[in-house]
C-alpha cells in the first residue's frame, strides 16, 4: 500500500469541565489530527500532544512540525507493506513520539479500512482465549477546588458505572485528601496519580499512602526516571503504575527488571503508536505484568483508537477511557463513546476505528490545516 497524501488539521474544542493535573489545568484544547490517504482510501489519527511542554517535551505547535518535515515525509509515496512500517521508518526522529503516534494510528486505521476489518481485529485484539467484546473502564479526575466538589464529582462517576477512580494528587493534595476519599468511599478501587510532581526525598510522605490501600500509585517521580522508583517502590506496599517514563518497550523491559513498578500504563501518543504499544503490552505481559490504557483527554479518533488498544490480552485493569460526554459538548465522531451501565464500553465491528467522523464539526472547529505529498 501507498500514501498518497497526508494532511494535518489542527482543531480547537474546549473542555466541558476543566482538568487540573500536578503540572496545571487546562480549558480547552488543541488537538491535531492526521488524515493519512491514498488508494481512494482515508485513515485518521490524532495526536495526544498537549498544548504546552507540560505532560512530557512536546506540544501541538512542536507535534505539527515535526509531522509536516520529518513524519510524513518518510512514510509518503513508498511502498509500504503494512502499518507496521511506520515505526521503524520514523523511529530516528528523536522522542517526538506523540507526533510519529498521530500518524502511525492513522496508517493502521488506513490499512485496516482497505482491507475492511475493524481496527482492533487489525492488531490482534480481542481475540483467543476468549473473544472480549466490551472493555473495562474508570475515570481520571482532576485536582479540583474543594475536597467536597471532588467528592461530588467521584459520587457521580460511580453512579455511572465506572469501575475505578483515578484521582491526582500532588504536595498539598495528598495524603488529607486520599484519606478523606477513602472514608467516603471504603469500598471502591481507587488510585492516585502524581505526574511527577514528587521526589525520593518525598518517600516518607508517599508511604503514608499505604494506608488507604489504594490499587496503585501512578508515577510519583521524575518523568524521565525509572532508577529512583524503584527504590521508592521498595519502601512501599502500593504498588506504582508507571505512565510518563514508559516510552518504548526496552524502558519497560529495564524497568520491571529493576522492580520499579507493578503495573504499566500504556498510551498509543507516549510511544509512537501502535507498534510499540502491542511490544510494551507483550513485555509486560510475559513479565506477569498488568497493563491498562491511559488517556490524554483525547477527541474521540483517540479515544476510539484507545478503544481498540485495549482489547489485547493483557489489558486486565479498567483504564482511562471514558464517555465522550465526559469531555466534550459535541464529539468528533459519530456515535459519541459511551458506556453500558456496568463501566465498559462495548467494541464495535464497522472498519476501521469504528466510528463515523463528523466532517461537518470537524471542518467548523479547524483552526489550521495543511496536505503534504
Ligand atoms: O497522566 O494520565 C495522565 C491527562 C492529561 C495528561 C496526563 C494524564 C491525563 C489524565 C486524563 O489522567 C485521562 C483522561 O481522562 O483522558
Ligand atoms: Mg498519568
Amino acid at each position: 500500500m501507498k500514501l498518497e497524501r497526508i494532511t494535518l488539521r489542527q482543531i480547537r474544542m474546549p473542555l466541558v469541565d476543566f482538568f487540573e493535573t500536578s503540572f496545571g489545568r487546562t480549558t480547552k484544547r488543541h488537538i491535531i489530527l492526521v488524515e493519512a490517504q491514498g488508494e481512494g482510501a482515508s485513515g485518521w489519527g490524532e495526536v495526544t500532544a498537549g498544548e504546552r511542554p507540560f505532560y512530557n517535551e512536546e506540544w501541538t505547535g512542536s507535534a505539527w512540525m515535526i509531522l509536516r518535515d520529518y513524519a510524513a515525509p518518510r512514510v509518503l509515496g513508498r511502498e509500504i507493506e503494512s502499518a507496521a512500517d511506520v515505526y521503524p521508518l520514523t523511529v530516528h526522529i528523536r522522542g517526538h513520539n506523540m507526533a510519529r503516534g498521530g500518524l502511525e494510528t492513522a496508517v493502521w486505521d488506513f490499512e485496516a479500512r482497505l482491507d475492511g476489518v475493524p481496527l482492533w481485529k487489525k492488531i490482534g485484539g480481542g481475540g483467543a482465549p476468549w473473544a472480549r467484546r466490551e472493555i473495562p473502564c474508570g475515570v481520571s479526575i482532576g485536582i479540583q477546588d474543594t475536597v467536597e466538589q471532588l467528592l461530588e464529582k467521584i459520587e457521580r462517576e460511580l453512579a455511572a458505572g465506572y469501575q475505578r477512580i483515578k484521582i491526582k494528587i500532588k504536595p498539598g493534595w495528598d495524603v488529607d485528601v486520599v484519606r478523606r476519599v477513602r472514608e467516603r468511599f471504603p469500598g471502591i478501587k481507587l488510585m492516585a496519580d502524581a505526574n511527577s510532581a514528587y521526589t525520593l526525598a518525598d518517600a516518607d510522605r508517599l508511604r503514608q499512602l499505604d494506608d488507604f490501600y489504594l490499587m496503585m500509585i501512578e508515577q510519583p517521580l521524575g518523568h524521565d526516571d525509572i532508577i529512583d522508583h524503584a527504590e521508592l517502590q521498595r519502601k512501599l506496599q502500593t504498588p506504582i503504575c508507571l505512565d510518563e517514563c514508559i516510552r518504548t518497550a526496552h524502558h519497560a523491559e529495564q524497568a520491571i527488571r529493576m522492580g520499579a513498578c507493578g503495573i504499566i500504563n500504556i498510551k498509543l501518543g507516549r510511544v509512537a503508536g501502535f507498534s510499540e504499544a502491542k511490544r510494551v503490552h507483550d513485555v509486560a505481559q510475559a513479565a506477569g505484568i498488568p497493563v491498562w490504557c491511559g488517556g490524554m483527554l483525547e477527541a474521540g479518533v483517540g479515544r476510539a483508537h484507545n478503544v481498540a488498544l485495549a482489547t489485547l490480552p493483557n489489558f486486565v485493569l479498567p483504564g482511562d477511557v471514558s464517555a465522550s460526554r465526559r469531555y466534550w459538548e459535541r464529539d468528533i465522531i459519530q456515535p459519541a463513546v459511551e458506556i453500558t451501565p456496568r463501566g465498559t464500553i462495548a467494541i464495535r465491528d464497522e472498519p476501521g476505528f469504528g466510528y463515523a467522523l463528523d466532517h461537518d464539526y470537524i471542518r467548523a472547529i479547524t483552526v489550521r490545516e495543511e496536505s503534504i505529498g
